[in-house]
Formats: C-alpha cells, sequence, structure tokens
C-alpha cells in the first residue's frame, strides 16, 4: 500500500489561532528573525530569545488542535499504508490532536536544550539561559529550537522516507526556507506524486502535480476523505 510523506508548515496551526511567519501581520513583521533565531542573536541578548519563546510556549498552550490537525490523525490511523508526518512547526498541536509520530524537524517549544553539552530535557513554561543543566550543570540553557544556520533534525531519516515515498503532500508552507523547501524536488525525482494544500499558491506551486486551495481546516479534511475513500 502507498507510502505517504506529509510535510506541515505554520498555515496548518493559522486557525487554531498560532500567527505564521511571513504572511502579514506574521511574527517576522514583529521580531527581528536575526535578533530572535538565529546562534548569533541568542549569543547576543538570550534574554530576548527567552522572553520570545516562552510568549510563544504560552500561546501554543493556550492554543487547540484544529480539524486539520485531526484529520491527519485520522489519516494516520486508517490509512492502510505509512504515514510520516514531518511537521517544521515547533507546536504539539499534532500530538495533542493524537497524532503517535512526528518528525520535528525545527525542534520543539517544549523541549530545552543545554547550549554546552547537547542535552535535551522537557522545558519549563518560562525558560532562562541561567537555568542549569540537568545532566553537566552549565548555565547555558536554550530552547531545543533549530534556528538559521543550524542543521535541522532527523534529516537523514526524512530524506530516507522521503526517497521511498509514493505520495508527498506539503500543507501550508510558504516554501521559503530550507532544507525543507527542496522536499518536493526530492519527491519529484524519486516518482512521488505531489500535492500541495495552502490557503494561496506558494513559492513552489509549480513543482506540485496537484494543488489543493483553500483554509486548511477545510482542504485537509476533505483531501484525507478523499484519500481513505481511494484507499
Ligand atoms: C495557510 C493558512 C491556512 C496561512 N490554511 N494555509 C540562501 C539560499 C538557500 C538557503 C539559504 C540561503 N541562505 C540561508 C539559507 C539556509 C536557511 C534558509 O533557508 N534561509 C531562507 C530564508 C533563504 N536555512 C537554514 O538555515 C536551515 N538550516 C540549514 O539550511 O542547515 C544546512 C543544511 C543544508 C542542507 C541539508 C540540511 C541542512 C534552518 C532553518 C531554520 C528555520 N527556523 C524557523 C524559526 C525557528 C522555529 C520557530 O521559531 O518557530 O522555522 S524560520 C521559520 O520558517 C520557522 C518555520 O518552521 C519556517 C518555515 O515557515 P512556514 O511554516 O513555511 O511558515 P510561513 O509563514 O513562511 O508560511 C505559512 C504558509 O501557510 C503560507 O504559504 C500561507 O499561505 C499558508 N497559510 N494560513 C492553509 N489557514
Amino acid at each position: 500500500m502507498r507510502k505517504i510523506v506529509i510535510l506541515t508548515g505554520a498555515g496548518i496551526s493559522a486557525e487554531s489561532g498560532l500567527g505564521t511567519f511571513r504572511d502579514a501581520g506574521g511574527v517576522w513583521s514583529q521580531y527581528d528573525l536575526a535578533e530572535v533565531a538565529t546562534p548569533e542573536g541568542f549569543a547576543r541578548n538570550p534574554a530576548l530569545v527567552h522572553d520570545f519563546y516562552n510568549a510563544r510556549r504560552a500561546n501554543a498552550l493556550a492554543a487547540h488542535p484544529n480539524a486539520a490537525h485531526e484529520a491527519l490523525v485520522r489519516l494516520e490511523r486508517d490509512w492502510p499504508g505509512q504515514v510520516v508526518l514531518v511537521t517544521q512547526n515547533i507546536d504539539d498541536l499534532h500530538e495533542r490532536a493524537g497524532h503517535r509520530h512526528v518528525i520535528h524537524m525545527h525542534g520543539e517549544l517544549a523541549r530545552a536544550l543545554c547550549a554546552a553539552c547537547g542535552a535535551h530535557w522537557p522545558a519549563p513554561e518560562k525558560m532562562s539561559a541561567s537555568d542549569p543543566c540537568p545532566e553537566c550543570g552549565t548555565r547555558a540553557t536554550r530552547p531545543d529550537i533549530v534556528w538559521f544556520g543550524e542543521m535541522p533534525y532527523d534529516m537523514d531519516l526524512i530524506q530516507r522516507h522521503i526517497d521511498s515515498a509514493d505520495l508527498f503532500a506539503a500543507i501550508g508552507t510558504s516554501g521559503q526556507v530550507f532544507p525543507a523547501a527542496g522536499f518536493v524536488m526530492q519527491a519529484n525525482a524519486a516518482g512521488a506524486e505531489t500535492v500541495e494544500l495552502n490557503l494561496e499558491p506558494s513559492e513552489l506551486s509549480g513543482m506540485f502535480d496537484i494543488r489543493r486551495e483553500g483554509p486548511a481546516t477545510r482542504v485537509v479534511p476533505a483531501w484525507v476523505n478523499d484519500l481513505l475513500a481511494s484507499a
């Protein structure tokens, strides 16, 4: 049975009230990404970066999964083949909807990372650079988030999944950030069918075989229904 690889971006959580990055009024219109989403920005002003992610963590905790997250849970449960979900999102709405296996390629708000020894642990609601690492004791705590210039998580695993995919779907992502923006090209090269689900055309729309346009809470459940009906 067919293997489906799904990439999600900020658009799938937009209707849960979490802001996207590059849409009008998005996160990058309010914050300078060089100051809050790079290792250099963190070195310059760790308190500013922690404030930014502490606020994002509080927002994510207050948000609820929507019909698009829930539809993907149904797909994971009912699809007779393999479903691999890769998200660029750092919220946990896929897991809270009930998704069992999620690859968080850009890290997670729910985890802390020691900049000294690389240990990971569950994030407190409010994190600070002076929190000691539970493993080495160094006070160099940072959010476990992949910033610009850093290597996303699980790249080998993701690439292996895309190389063996029969269907690749990108949901609610603008296709402006690499390496995720390159996944559709890799999926096309592997012979997978490719589908984009987005509110509007993205930078990469021309590379997909099929496009479904509209809000994620409408187009994702309809796409999942069609897939399950065809199984
Ligand atoms: C809806 C909707 C609704 C709205 N329903 N849809 C020059 C050329 C090429 C690459 C580079 C370059 N210079 C630097 C690079 C590399 C760099 C990069 O790509 N920069 C670009 C800006 C050019 N990338 C990196 O540095 C990455 N690391 C890396 O490349 O390592 C080397 C490497 C190479 C090869 C293999 C492996 C490794 C790291 C990138 C880290 C990104 N981090 C961020 C912030 C941290 C997380 C956080 O704070 O949340 O991750 S940036 C930000 O963008 C965040 C997101 O995950 C990511 C993607 O954004 P996303 O999800 O697409 O959101 P938006 O806002 O852009 O789009 C929303 C979409 O939703 C839109 O299309 C809307 O239409 C849609 N939408 N409402 C459906 N209701």
